[in-house]
């Protein structure tokens, strides 16, 4: 049996009367080459001092709260009978970092840890480390890595394996982590779902700006409808190839005959704005073009064409946008169409829309006509495939049989699902409402 030999507190950067935080073996220990004796805290970092040598403790010389400083006498070691029994108190490693709790002590753990054994050293790890591991070890954060509580050994044997010492919580004594705890961490990586292991970002995210640094601001909560609405227009904006085809309509006969028959429709009880006609013309197109009244089925293989016209319109109200849908438009004439379109904006703006009032929609009109404005790129109410955009009537010269001629001119925008609808067939549709929006006849 070896004699018993001293074991020293190492040099610890010129620190004096440093605290013992923790005693970590006890007298009859077995002890491996670098295993964790005490803990001592510096003004900067908790450190913890390895075993200089393999062998067996026969009394530790300090306790809790003790206060050490370079060459105090920690404990007496048998050192095992493989390894020669120095004469001279053992040289202990350096010390390396433990807990640390401040920034201050995140960056003097990091500067102990580049000092501390090699076999911590990120190139002795990446020669050990098997490639299954490989992915884990790219994420490693050293900062973390350095400042997590955790013996040398454990160290080394996470860094064999690219596992995060940072990421991982300890079970044992002050939270102390262990082998097992990093066999626990590599097992679960290993065993989560490869979606889970490496999630995809489905879509980068805008940059958050602090706008008050720039000057004054008020912060208003979006209306219910407005949260509701945004996210289904960002699903549709995202999900669906949008293109959007412009046309020009000649309504100069259509306007002349929509003002004439304005006194009927009002001894009615109806407003007969542009908008009636259009609708009227979507539904010829529709039935012209079918596939514009189509959606595609959920596994997006096959195209579901509906044998019903429900026309949506987007209504602007103060709570923000909604689409009522006029049921069966086809089977409406003019004037019910105008009283339905009047009866759904009015409720639409009191808040009165009842869900079953937005539903079964399969074109969708957005007209801005009212307001002003010569074209725009409506956004698809999906799974619909398409939408026309409609902006303001004006008058524009024409030309004509050698001459310019004022035409009242209404600007359509028809935005598509490329998926689905051809840009020939857009072009086509397009063409097609507006020859009929050119032929009132067809649409009284
Ligand atoms: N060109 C010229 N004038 C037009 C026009 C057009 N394309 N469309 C409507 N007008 C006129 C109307 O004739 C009416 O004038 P009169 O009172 O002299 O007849 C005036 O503009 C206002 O019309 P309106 O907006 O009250 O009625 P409408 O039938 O055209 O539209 C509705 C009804 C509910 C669609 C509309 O009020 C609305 O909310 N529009 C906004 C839609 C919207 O926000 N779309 C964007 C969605 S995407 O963000």
């Amino acid at each position: 049996m070896a004699n018993p030999t001293e074991v020293l507190v190492p040099d610890i950067g010129g620190f004096k009367d440093v605290s013992v935080i923790d005693v970590l073996v006890k007298d009859g220990q077995q002890v491996e080459k670098e295993t964790p004796l005490i803990t001592i805290e510096t003004e900067k970092a908790a450190m913890d001092v390895p075993a200089p040598v393999a062998g067996r403790i026969t009394q530790v010389k300090l306790k809790q709260g003790d206060k050490v400083s370079e060459g105090s006498l920690i404990l007496l070691l048998e050192p095992a009978a493989a390894a020669a029994a120095p004469s001279a108190p053992t040289a202990t490693p350096t010390p390396v970092p433990a807990a640390a709790s401040t920034s201050a002590s995140a960056v003097a753990a990091s500067q102990a840890s580049s000092r501390a054994a090699p076999a911590t050293t990120a190139a002795a790890a990446s020669a050990a480390t098997p490639p299954v591991a490989a992915r884990a070890s790219a994420e490693i954060d050293e900062a973390a890595f350095s400042k997590a509580y955790a013996s040398p050994s454990v160290r080394k044997f996470a860094r064999e394996l690219g596992a995060d010492l940072g990421r991982m919580k300890g079970t044992g004594a002050k939270g102390r982590i262990t082998q097992d705890d990093v066999k626990v961490h590599v097992k679960a990586i290993l065993t989560a779902p490869a979606a889970a292991a490496a999630p995809v970002s489905p879509l980068r995210k805008v940059p958050t700006v602090d706008f008050a640094l720039f000057g004054a601001i008020e912060v208003k909560p979006l209306s219910r409808i407005q949260k509701i609405s945004g996210a289904r227009l960002q699903a549709s904006w995202i999900n669906l190839p949008h293109v959007t085809q412009h046309e020009d309509a000649d309504i100069t006969e259509l306007e002349a005959v929509r003002l004439a028959m304005k006194a009927k429709a009002s001894e009615a009880g109806v407003r007969l704005t542009p908008l009636i006609f259009i609708i009227r013309a979507c539904l010829l197109a529709l039935k012209e073009f079918p596939r514009f009244n189509s959606s595609l089925d959920a596994g997006g293989e096959n195209l579901v064409l509906k044998k019903y016209f429900n026309i949506g319109f987007a209504a602007d109200t103060p709570n923000g946008l909604v689409v009522p849908v006029i049921a069966n438009a086809d089977r409406l004439n003019i004037f019910d169409t105008a009283r339905v379109l009047a009866d759904l904006s009015e409720k639409a703006r009191a808040g009165k829309l009842k869900n079953t009032d937005m539903q079964g929609g399969t074109f969708t009109i957005s007209s801005l006509g009212g307001i002003g404005g010569t074209a725009f790129t409506p956004i698809i109410n999906a799974p619909e495939v398409a939408i026309l955009g409609v902006s303001k009537s004006s008058q524009r010269p024409v030309y004509d049989k050698g001459a310019f001629i004022p035409r009242l001119i209404l600007p359509l925008s028809l935005s598509y699902d490329h998926r689905v609808i051809d840009g020939a067939a857009a072009a086509r549709f397009v063409v097609f409402l507006a020859k009929v929006l050119g032929d009132v006849k067809a649409l009284l």
